[in-house]
């Protein structure tokens, strides 16, 4: 019988490509030479590690499942692996790439010109560009629909008017996708730094996602040309149709989290002698591990069906949203777990795991709260919407 393996229990890596296979040990082995090192600091200081933005744009890791335009049109699979290992260092990190890949060249991918697509796409995927995307705002967070943000026609082109909260990468951003009502109608808007009426934030004090830019981006008659708005933008599904996008590539993040802490709870306790014997071998401490092994085996599974079925254009929304919701929950849960298994070593910086509880209490939170993607389901199973 072939020998098991306690981090890939069902043999999932005999269900990969070699180009996935590849693809994984490439982004794995850039996050532990050049991303560990740093992102404790980072998190400490409450700073994006900006020196790792060019080598992963290098690598072609942003929007890496988009065909064209530079980007590299790798499959879903594989673009969620990328996702995978990025945060297994740290969320930050995987938000960065799923904000630029899935929250800004998506929607210009899908609902911008010809112009735009030429204009921004490649630059994006090299990093030579960074881009942040705005919909939610103060009073507007799970019901974007209620969006107070407004852009208004002139002469030669648009002003906007709003406030946008908690945007990723928003003080970092040369480009920010932004969404305002136009006649009622909801639009996407692509604004360049430096646009008149335009400024973002800083947001500080989080004890979440510390090593992520966090905004709030300012539109005080904010003046854009005719040829920012997003033609192909039309109502709420368009920026919703981002957010599934990037809620894929969250349920690959959350289970790369929960492997992190994982692999490092399980050293731990087999390193860790009390009562004349590694903590491993006591049965409490085995129920802990087998119970994450089975959570983390579920989130594997899940994630590759739903790769491949996103391949196949075979997705709905809704099993999006079983994903992110299942992992995020089990990920957070997990890493927990593993804290608790390192005792006291777990408050301690030197160890990953609460870093990882601390950042997945953020993405439990964002790109759909739990209880909004419960409600989701709930719409899916039984054809009524609890949110009227
Ligand atoms: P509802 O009537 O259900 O839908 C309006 C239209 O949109 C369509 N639709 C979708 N299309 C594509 N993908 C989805 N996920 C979609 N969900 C709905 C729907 O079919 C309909 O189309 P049509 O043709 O009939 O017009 O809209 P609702 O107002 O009732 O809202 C539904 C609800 C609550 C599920 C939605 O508002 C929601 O998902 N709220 C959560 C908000 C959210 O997730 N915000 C995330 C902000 S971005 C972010 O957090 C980035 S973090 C990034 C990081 O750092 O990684
Ligand atoms: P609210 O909507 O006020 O919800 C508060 C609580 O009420 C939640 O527990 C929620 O589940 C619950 N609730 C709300 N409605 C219902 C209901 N109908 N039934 C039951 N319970 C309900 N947004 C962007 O646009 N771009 C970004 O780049 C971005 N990055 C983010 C980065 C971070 C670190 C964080 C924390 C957030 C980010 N967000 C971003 C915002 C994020 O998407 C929102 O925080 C999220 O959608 C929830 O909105 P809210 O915080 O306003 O909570």
């Amino acid at each position: 019988m072939a020998d098991l393996n306690p981090f890939d229990f069902y043999n999932i890596e005999a269900l990969l490509t070699t180009e996935e296979q590849a693809v994984r040990d490439q982004v794995r082995e850039f996050v532990k030479q050049d991303a560990m090192p740093v992102l404790r600091d980072h998190f400490r200081a409450g700073t994006f590690p900006k020196a790792l933005i060019k080598p992963i744009g290098e690598m072609g890791l942003l929007g890496a499942n988009l065909p064209g335009y530079g980007c590299p049109g790798l499959n879903n699979v594989a673009y969620g692996l990328i996702l995978q290992e990025l945060e297994w260092g740290d969320s930050a990190l995987r938000s960065f790439g799923s904000v630029q890949g899935s929250l800004v060249m998506y929607p210009i991918w899908a609902f911008g010109s010809e112009e735009q697509k030429q204009k921004y796409l490649p630059k994006l995927a090299k990093a030579d560009f960074i881009g942040c995307f705005g919909l939610t705002e103060p009073d507007f967070g799970s019901n974007p629909a209620g969006m107070a943000t407004r852009a208004q026609k002139t002469a030669n082109g648009y002003v906007l008017n709003g406030r946008k909260m908690w945007i990723t990468n928003g003080t970092m951003a040369d480009v920010a996708v932004v969404w305002a009502k136009l006649d009622d109608n909801i639009r996407g808007f692509i604004i360049e730094k430096g646009a008149r009426g335009f400024s973002a934030k800083a947001m500080h004090g989080k004890l979440s996602l510390r090593a992520s830019d966090t905004a709030e981006l300012l539109l005080d008659d904010c003046q854009v040309p005719a040829n920012a708005i997003l033609p192909k933008s039309d109502g709420l599904k368009s920026p919703l149709s981002c957010l599934t996008q990037a809620r894929y590539g969250i349920a690959w993040g959350a289970l790369g989290a929960a492997l992190a802490c994982y692999e490092e709870a399980l050293r731990y306790a087999k390193g860790r002698v009390q009562f004349g014997k590694p903590i491993a071998g006591f049965q409490l401490t085995q129920e802990k591990f087998a119970d994450m092994l089975t959570e983390i085996t579920k989130m594997q599974l899940l994630c590759l069906q739903l790769g491949r079925m996103k391949d196949q254009g075979k997705v709905h929304p809704a099993q999006v949203s079983l994903a992110k919701r299942n992992n995020c929950y089990h990920a957070l849960a997990i890493a927990r777990e593993c804290r608790e298994i390192l005792g006291a070593n777990g408050i301690i910086d030197d160890y990953v795991s609460m870093r990882h509880a601390a950042n997945l209490e953020s993405v439990k939170t964002y790109e759909g709260t739990h209880e909004i993607h419960t409600l989701i389901l709930g719409q899916a199973v039984t054809g009524i919407s609890a949110f009227e």
